[in-house]
């Protein structure tokens, strides 16, 4: 600076989609923030300032955007403001403003909320410094965002193949006749500019000359320090890590989970929850899925892991299952456990999210590009709610580290399962996940029990490798005895990506599947006293554990068939990922194989009940009477 002192600046890898980037900023911001503040979540907002750049059509148009504003002050979102620069040219690519939006000025959205909008003349430098510097300040004295509208006009056409004097001829004909800036500023100013210009001039084509004479592109992107001890690109073994916790510390960990501080008034629900909960860690009740998240995030927490988890209704959980964040039932006060489990623990944040999920979700990948060592986890009320967010895991969780080299380990939570709740609420998209799913972009898990989610969350955090991590989450089997653990299944030294069957031995088929169906298979295996079907799950669909798979099946060598069942239709779940690939490994082996699923439907799921039931009591049969030789 002016002053001798030095100012960084990050520049946010931004994909075309417009707009995307902006909670990515944000969150990329906070994550700074709270690092500046070594690791706390109060920090100084003047140690970082976001500045996003927005086009006019685009910020008036883009919802993502609606979605960033409308947290910038939330306490689990804020970073003191961001600087909003609009770079209003008054066009769209050929779009005039009367076609781009209702309100008077493309900025008008931002007054939603008291954040000061800033128009100025762009021909006007003098100006724009002026409210350069009072936007900067308003915001380092009042922490909110500020809004500069810098309206001005586009010189040529949107891009070099795009001639504006077909689209709007005669504005075009009056800025062919419009003097540069540069040229009013030094008539305005009272300077000879011709010295100055010619001077710039020669530098740039220097420049342009040096850059087309380079053979390779120059390799700018350099990761920080804090991502020094992490690991991008494939798997590699030795970036194991083993994910078990022994006994004694999960009954420590339980202790502080269920403990209050004295004089909180517990809701009389919470206070059996809690009895129960020491209980599971105790080893005097089997762990549901919402306790053994409890304990990963605890042991996580302890082992100097930082735990930032957000979604609509988290802090309770949707299905009830979670109660991270509990409330005095006289003053609700709220306490979280899990933040007060040792003095010199790191943080850890769990927040309700606004409803939001594009912009939310953009954030949280922006939080994990910034916080490697920290576990980021944002979670969708229900699972199908996350293609509201689909142009951040297209643009930036799927293909960011292809496009840009940049690693994230975010994790996505999302509850899957078909149980009758009609086609809003059933699927959270597998087959789309799988279909973005290459090189070892990220991971696709669907654990199958409470111990099993217990261990793939250590895993994501314990491991050295940062990669995004999708879970689809289960909603019925949550409190269900068969996906319920217990302490011994916590100890263990690894998730499993197949749960090979402990029941079966030596079977004749081989029924291979992932999730909930899995376990209602076995319920149906016990109901026809099946003793000749092997049932395996599927907990790591990306990527696909094929030697795990391979063992899975060796262990039943008079196996004659192998089939996949999946509950969703033909059209979605893993049948289009899995077949090919199961293909292989089974024709090795001289199986057949075959899968059973619902027909190809244009929605995911029936609105009936009573016809969901029948489809799957169909489903469940199917699986085990389509094969040949029974
Ligand atoms: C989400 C999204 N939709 C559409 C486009 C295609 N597109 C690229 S630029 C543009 C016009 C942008 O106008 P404006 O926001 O005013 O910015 P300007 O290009 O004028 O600076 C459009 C529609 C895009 N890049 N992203």
């Amino acid at each position: 600076t002016a002053h001798g002192k030095e100012i960084g600046i990050h520049l946010v890898s931004n994909p075309s989609h417009l707009e995307a980037v902006d909670p990515v900023a944000v969150g990329r911001a906070r994550a700074k923030l709270t690092r500046y503040a070594g690791g706390k979540t109060e920090f100084d907002a003047n140690k970082v300032v976001p500045i996003v750049m927005h086009g006019d059509a685009a910020f008036a148009g883009q919802g993502i955007f609606a979605e960033t504003l409308n947290f910038a002050d939330l306490k689990a979102y804020s970073v003191g403001g961001t600087i909003q620069i609009i770079v209003n040219n008054l066009i769209g690519f050929t779009t005039r403003p009367v076609q781009e939006h209702s309100s008077r000025y493309a900025a008008d959205l931002a007054k939603r909320q008291n954040v000061p909008v800033f128009h100025v003349n762009a021909e006007d430098p003098d100006a724009v410094v002026r409210v350069g510097q009072i936007a900067a300040d308003y915001r380092a004295t009042f922490g909110s965002d500020v809004v500069v509208d810098l309206i001005g006009y586009r010189r040529h056409g949107h891009s070099e193949v795009d001639d504006p004097t077909i689209t709007q001829p005669r504005l075009y004909e009056r800025i062919k006749n419009h003097p540069p800036l540069w040229r009013l500023y030094a008539e305005r100013v009272g300077v000879d500019a011709t010295k100055t210009v010619a001077a710039v001039r020669a530098e740039y084509e220097i420049e342009q000359t040096k850059a087309g004479q380079l053979k390779k592109n120059p390799h700018l992107r350099q990761l920080p320090p804090y991502w020094s001890a992490f690991h991008r690109g494939k798997f590699r073994p030795e970036y194991e890590a083993e994910t078990g916790v022994s006994a004694e510390k999960l009954a420590e960990i339980t202790d502080a989970l269920v403990r209050v501080p004295e004089g909180f008034h517990i809701h009389p629900k919470i206070v059996k929850l809690l009895e129960q909960r020491a209980e599971m860690g105790h080893g005097k009740r089997a762990i549901d899925y919402g306790f053994a998240e409890a304990l990963a995030f605890g042991s996580l927490l302890l082992e100097g892991t930082p735990l930032r988890l957000t979604g609509q209704d988290t802090q309770r959980g949707t299905f009830n299952q979670r109660h991270a964040v509990l409330v005095d039932a006289e003053s609700e006060e709220t306490y979280v456990p899990l933040a007060n489990l040792a003095p010199s623990q790191p943080f850890c944040e769990i927040h309700n999210s606004p409803l939001s999920e594009a912009g939310c979700l953009g954030f949280e990948y922006g939080f994990s590009r910034d916080y490697p060592e920290a576990l980021v986890l944002w979670e969708a009320q229900f699972g199908d709610f996350v293609n509201g967010a689909q142009v951040i895991i297209d643009q930036f969780i799927s293909a960011g580290e292809d496009k840009w080299d940049l690693p994230s380990g975010v994790v996505l939570l999302l509850p899957h399962g078909f149980e009758g709740q009609g086609p809003e609420h059933s699927s959270a998209r597998l087959e789309r996940f799988l279909q973005l799913a290459a090189e070892e972009n990220m991971q696709i898990c669907q654990p199958s029990s409470a111990a099993q989610y217990f261990h793939m969350l250590r895993r994501q955090a314990r491991r050295p490798w940062r990669k995004p991590l999708i879970v689809f989450t289960p909603k019925s089997m949550l409190r269900h005895p068969e996906a319920s653990s217990n302490v011994e299944d916590l100890t263990q030294p690894h998730f499993l990506p197949v749960v090979p069957d402990r029941e079966i031995a030596d079977a004749k088929h081989v029924l291979i599947a992932s999730g909930k169906v899995g376990h209602e298979l076995k319920a149906e295996r016990r109901k026809r006293k099946d003793t000749g079907t092997a049932i395996l799950f599927l907990d790591q669909l990306y990527p696909l554990p094929r030697p795990e798979i391979a063992a899975a099946l060796d262990a039943h060598p008079n196996a004659r068939e192998v089939i996949w069942v999946q509950e969703e239709p033909r059209n979605m779940g893993a049948f289009f990922y899995v077949m090919p690939r199961l293909t292989q490994l089974v024709q090795e082996r001289g199986l057949s194989l075959r899968s059973v699923k619902r027909s190809s439907s244009a929605s995911p799921a029936t609105g009936s009940a009573k016809a969901h039931e029948l489809e799957q009591k169909t489903l469940l049969s199917l699986a085990f009477t389509t094969t040949s030789g029974r």
